[in-house]
């Protein structure tokens, strides 16, 4: 039933490495090598994390592109439910126990609201749906940290593995979450911060970085523009500037604070913006002018004045826009009074800066699939080596990965160890350096790579030179040797990149 996804050849090297290891160890070990093995050639597992109500749940839905987990309240909105890829659209409720059971959705097609069963027997809901995003990309949605009942927030903990007490049943079946799209809202708090500090992947400690988490500034149609200086009242232009600062906050432990409106986009994606919402926009957008004025002027007011549009239709459409996206829709109505359906539902999309987000996911997590999994993995058997009661064991499975990350092709690997080090402070380096192994191990391109967009091949390659030579004396003299391990690391990275230069001038 589970969809074998093809791994890349960094996953190939830590798959060949657990099964190497299978046959010299503990069954309780073996099983562990096990689950790492399966966790490798399935799709990258994002967590959806954020506090409660800040929009998690409309986010998954517009990523899968259904309206299929329920939000805003029911008990459901405090599990932790896993989607991924199946052939058969169905959902199953899993017990602490192990055992499970399969759950009917509701009218709609959504996951129900309220199960009928004891929330505490439940570990986590499992949904496989058709979805073609889900092929390659697991989602979890989470309740949600800060909320008022303390087992969500321990469910959620679970997933993010912030949760030490776990014990191993739980953390193989719940926990998974390679990579976190952290959800938040205008005001960032002190403890978000934390939050995401303590967030480590899955099955071993592995913090989170830049290099699988990033963060998405949500319902910035809330944003009120004259709360931010130089807006000049666009909620667009107040959200960069926020997100930018809400970057200054979370950096490095997030890659990115991208902003959305996760409402619209749910709406757009999810086929919930029908013809009769189009008919009765346009019916709204026909409305005397000081009519129209008024009802836009509050939530209450757009339900409660007197019109001619039911008010019923008009909550409908409060609920699935917002006045945010009905402000928009009349404006793209009053522009083109013939403007379709289909045309007003591409505007919701465009206006929630969705496509953004999506290529914020692809650029970040996607292309790094191999390395992030293969780093998760790593990270997993160290945790597993460290769990063993014995000390042959533990010291079998630590040469094996040493073995593995002094291979060139492990390369990638190390680099992606290197930030992860640098930025959750484990190795402590000066600023300017930190900042320089970001770049230099970020996903740019080369002359990003090293800080110099728009200067020529042969300057770029003088420079990766000289910097590949600083950072290899800098790991011989000046460094601790934890920081000499990451500065080989950098020297072959900028070592890597100027040969590539030098290949492409002669070519
Ligand atoms: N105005 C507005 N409301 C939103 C947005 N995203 C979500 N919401 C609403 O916020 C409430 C909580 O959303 P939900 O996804 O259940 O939050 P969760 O608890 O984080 O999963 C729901 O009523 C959503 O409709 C947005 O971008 N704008
Ligand atoms: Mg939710």
């Amino acid at each position: 039933m589970s969809t074998e996804h093809t791994r890349g050849p960094l996953s190939t090297a830590v798959a060949q490495l657990c099964e190497g290891l299978r046959p010299q160890v503990c069954a309780a070990t073996a099983a562990g090598l096990d689950d790492v093995l399966r966790r490798l050639s399935a799709p990258l597992q994002v967590a959806v994390a954020g506090r409660i109500k800040s929009g998690k749940s409309t986010l998954v839905n517009a990523l899968i592109g259904r309206r299929v987990a329920p939000t805003d309240v029911g008990e459901c909105t405090r599990l932790v439910t896993r989607f991924r890829y199946g052939t058969v659209d169905r959902v199953e409720v899993v017990f602490h126990d192990g055992g499970s059971r399969a759950v009917p959705f509701d009218s709609d097609g959504a996951i129900p609201a309220d199960l009928g069963i004891d929330v505490d027997r439940i570990s986590h809901l499992e949904a496989y749906l058709t979805n073609a995003v889900l092929r390659d990309l697991t989602v979890i949605d989470t309740p949600g940290l800060g909320s008022l009942d303390s087992g969500s927030v321990t469910r959620t903990e679970q997933v993010l593995g912030t949760d030490d007490e776990l014990d191993s049943v739980s953390r193989s079946a719940v926990v998974g979450a390679e990579a976190v799209l952290y959800v938040v809202t205008q005001q960032v708090r002190a403890d978000d911060r934390q939050i995401l500090s303590a967030f480590t992947s899955a099955t071993g400690s592995r913090d989170s970085g830049p290099v699988n988490a990033l963060a998405v500034l949500n319902k910035v149609d809330t944003v009120e523009p004259d709360s931010v200086s130089g807006a000049e009242g666009d909620p667009w232009r107040a959200a960069w500037t926020l997100a930018e600062g809400q970057a200054e906050v979370l950096k490095p432990r997030v890659a990115d604070v991208v902003p959305v409106v996760g409402l619209l986009a749910e709406t757009a994606e999810t086929g919930e913006f029908t013809s009769a919402d189009a008919a009765a926009l346009h019916e709204l957008a026909g409305l005397d002018a000081s009519t129209r004025e008024m009802l836009l002027m509050s939530a209450d007011l757009f339900t409660d004045w007197d019109c001619d549009v039911p008010a019923n239709v008009r909550s409908g459409l409060l609920e699935r826009m917002d006045l945010y996206g009905i402000g928009r829709a009349l404006e793209a109505i009053d522009a083109d009074p013939a403007i379709t359906a289909g045309r007003l539902r591409r505007l919701l999309l465009d206006s929630s800066g969705l496509e953004a987000v999506r290529g914020r996911l692809d650029s970040l997590f996607r292309v790094r699939t191999d390395g992030i999994k293969a780093a998760a993995g790593l990270a997993s058997l160290t945790a597993l080596a460290q769990s063993s009661g014995d000390d042959g064991e533990r010291s079998r499975v630590h040469d094996a990965i040493e073995v593995l990350l002094t291979k060139p092709e492990a390369h990638q690997l190390r680099v992606l160890e290197a930030l992860t080090l640098v930025t959750s402070g484990t190795v402590e380096l000066p600023a300017d350096l930190t900042a320089e192994v970001l770049r230099v191990g970020g996903c740019g391109d080369i002359p990003e790579q090293l800080g110099m967009s728009g200067r020529g091949p042969r300057e770029l390659a003088e420079h990766a030179l000289d910097r590949a030579k600083w950072w290899r004396s800098f790991a011989s003299l000046g460094a601790t040797p934890a920081q000499s391990r990451i500065a080989h690391v950098v020297h072959r990275a900028y070592f890597l990149i100027w040969k590539c230069l030098r290949a492409s001038g002669e070519g």
